[in-house]
């Protein structure tokens, strides 16, 4: 199949172009290499090394003998998805393309307004792209469990049966996201279901949980590594306090750190996105998918990295560090995800085995991580401290007190002057 990679510089799409080759798959990717600016922007670098594009697709060929198309370029220039669309003629694409960190995005208004402008704007053209020359191609677009916040029901697969007034439907999920950058995802699926159903397109969003890991099986040569950051922005957790435990800096989970969140393994990120592609969705379906393998809380996978790292004899410790985020800290987390098992989606191994992996490929490269340890603790505040608590959270506060009767929300609650919605979804005044 001719598949099409958005952002195959980046951590899943170096890792997922190399598994779809290995697969007899031919791969054409773009990249604009944001990522790798952000990074430098936020005085950081990737923890392993890796060698520019043009050097990484030609040890891609002496090695695994596979060859890659590379554009190099902005999604946001309609100009070059006409070029590309019309020269490879994707039958599948996968959008990667997008800023993906939550803390950056939130380091000041100018930041925000880039994430949400490169992602909306980047997932729009490329919905006309297909529009203008292969709509019966499928689009496999990543998503983010963070979109649906963090509620106090169970997460289902995109879609839930609503039933109101003695009426049934099945509807979106609300979306609650923590982030401007999570907020951008909301909007693409908005817009990427629109267009499967006004246009008859085929999607599938997925809604990936968090990532962890190093490698994929068909990096067999350090050349072919993909990239893998550790600073406050575009390090994520797992991976963050693998690249701590390596230098002997105490692991930081946010607050209270009773935070839970969906995880994959990178190699099982790229199994699912495999499975994606290899059996697609049918015209005019939207499908969506919740993307993890297991639900973990975070002060518990720091224990889990401190006894991995004991192995290798480093000696680690624990410290929560204040929340720099607005998020609840000690929630209920239960998330829907059969779909991708379904279709045949397996875990390969166990978290244990894989920080073990990570580990032992980060102590090859414990001095590039000192280097830039200074990027390590977090700075970017979603609030400042003094700022009252938004409206919202208090409201799901008080709602979880009173078992979800918005009814009983009392004006002693502080909610008095705040625009309340009634059960029969009218506004009304408290
Ligand atoms: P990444 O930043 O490493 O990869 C994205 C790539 O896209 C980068 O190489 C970047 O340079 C490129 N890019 C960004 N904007 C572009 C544009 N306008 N034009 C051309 N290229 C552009 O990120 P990642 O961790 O590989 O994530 C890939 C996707 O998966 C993102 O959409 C992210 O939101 C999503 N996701 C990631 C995780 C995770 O834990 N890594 C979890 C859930 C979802
Ligand atoms: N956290 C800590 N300590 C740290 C880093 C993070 O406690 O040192 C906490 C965060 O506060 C949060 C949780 O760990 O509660 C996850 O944070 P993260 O930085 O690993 O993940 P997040 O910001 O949600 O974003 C990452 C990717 C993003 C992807 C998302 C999937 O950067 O691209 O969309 O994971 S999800 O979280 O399911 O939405």
């Amino acid at each position: 199949m001719n598949v099409l990679i958005l952002g195959i510089d980046g951590y899943i799409g170096w890792s997922l172009a190399l598994h779809l080759l290995s697969r007899g798959h031919t791969v054409a990717g773009i990249d604009n290499f944001s990522r790798r600016t952000n990074v430098g922007s936020v005085s950081s670098d990737s923890a392993i090394p890796i060698p520019e594009i043009g050097k990484r697709i030609e040890a891609c060929e002496r090695i695994l003998g596979k060859k890659i198309r590379f554009y190099e370029g902005d999604i946001l220039n309609y100009d070059l998805l006409r070029k590309v669309f019309s020269e490879f003629r994707p039958e599948s694409i996968v959008h990667l393309a997008e800023q993906p960190s939550a803390p950056f995005s939130m380091i000041s208004r100018e930041h925000a307004v880039y994430t949400q402008h490169n992602n909306v704007e980047g997932s729009l053209n490329i919905l006309y792209a297909m529009k203008e020359f292969s709509e019966n191609c499928h689009l496999v677009k990543l998503g983010t469990m963070g979109e649906y916040g963090t509620p106090n029901v169970p997460i289902p697969e995109g879609f839930f049966e609503v039933e109101y007034r003695g009426r049934k439907d099945l509807m979106p999920f609300p979306r609650q996201p923590n982030s401007m950058y999570h907020l951008s995802k909301v909007h693409d699926s908005a817009n990427l279901h629109f267009a499967c159903r006004v246009w008859n397109f085929r999607a599938t969003d997925v809604m990936q949980g968090v990532v962890y890991g190093t490698r994929v099986t068909e990096m067999t040569d350090d050349t072919l590594l993909t990239r893998f950051d550790f600073d406050e922005s575009f390090g994520t957790v797992i991976n963050r306090y693998c690249a701590q435990a390596v230098i002997g800096f105490p692991l930081t989970p946010y607050g209270a750190g009773h935070q839970k969140r969906g995880f994959i393994d990178l190699v099982d990120s790229i199994q699912c996105l495999t499975i994606a592609i290899e059996k697609p969705a049918d015209r005019a379906q939207y499908r969506v998918f919740n993307q993890l393998d297991e639900v973990y809380d975070i002060t518990g996978l720091a224990e889990k990295v401190v006894e991995a790292s004991s192995k290798f004899g480093l000696k680690v410790e624990v410290n929560h560090v204040p929340n720099p985020r607005l998020e609840k800290e000690d929630h209920y987390y239960e998330v829907e995800h059969n779909h991708l098992r379904e279709l045949g989606f397996r875990p390969t191994r166990k978290i244990e085995q894989t920080l073990d992996i990570i580990l032992e490929d980060l102590l090859r490269y414990r001095e590039r991580i000192l280097q830039h340890k200074d990027a390590i603790m977090p700075r970017t505040k979603w609030v400042e401290a003094k700022s009252p608590k938004p409206v919202g959270e208090l409201l799901h506060e008080r709602l979880v007190a009173y078992d979800g009767d918005i009814s009983k929300i009392s004006q002693k609650d502080g909610l008095a002057s705040t625009h309340r919605l009634s059960m029969d979804g009218s506004g009304t005044k408290a």
